[in-house]
């Protein structure tokens, strides 16, 4: 790679579930290349895939060797820009993945922590998120499907590595999607761009997270 600037490793997904598309697939590749903050973008394609994605996450820590991994997906029936705070140690799927597999209650990593808290500041990712105009969100969950399992992944790979920070981010549909899913709230692909863009500003920019309140009562 020609760039010698600290590089950020952002993935997204191939369809699944019916899809034809998966809109974190199309914002991540719209951000490839592009520098922020001091530092590079890398944008890489993970299958919706329990195993193989794993493997291709592998190989992409490996290849590109970021400070940063911030993991994207398609959370259909969301309305915001969702920053996870937690990724949880199991895999409980209710469709089979793209390969067939459905494991159920099935440790991520087996003898791994139960979960791992983002390492990314999310609550100041959120206010300039809100700052910009963009519906934006803290989760609690980031489901126990192939999402969950990267995002899980992403923290267990890069926990030993030191400085390199990880996290995820679930996003709406795309309003040509949501034409096919009534009542499903959509988010237009150059909002979620633009959205991701700024997240990783924040994170790229600064270690620490502002104290502000965003959870939620139950
Ligand atoms: N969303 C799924 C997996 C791939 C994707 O984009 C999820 O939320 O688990």
């Amino acid at each position: 790679m020609a760039s010698t600037l600290p590089r950020i490793l952002l993935t997204g997904f191939d369809p699944f579930g019916g899809e034809t598309i998966n809109p974190s697939w199309e914002a991540v590749r719209a951000l490839h290349g592009r520098r922020l903050a001091g530092h590079r973008v890398v944008a890489r394609q993970l299958p919706t895939e329990f195993a193989r994605s794993l493997v291709v996450l592998k190989a992409a820590l490996r290849e590109v060797r970021p400070a940063i991994v911030l993991g994207v997906g398609q959370a259909g029936g969301r309305s915001r820009l969702s920053i996870e705070r937690v990724a949880i140690n199991v895999a409980d799927a209710r469709i089979s993945d793209n390969a067939g597999a459905q494991p159920i209650d099935v440790p991520v990593v087996a003898d791994g922590p139960a979960a791992y808290f983002s390492n990314l500041p999310i609550k100041a990712m959120l206010a300039a998120l809100h700052a910009a105009g963009l519906p934006a969100e803290i989760s609690n969950t980031a489901g126990t499907y192939v999402c969950n399992h990267v995002a899980y992944a992403m923290a267990h790979f890069t926990a030993r590595l030191r400085g390199v920070r990880s996290g995820f981010i679930h996003i709406p549909f795309l309003p040509d999607q949501a034409v096919r899913h009534v009542h499903a709230p959509s988010m237009a692909l150059e909002d979620v761009t633009q959205g991701l863009a700024i997240a990783l500003r924040v994170v790229a920019s600064t270690d620490a997270d502002i104290r502000a309140a965003a959870g939620t009562i139950s």
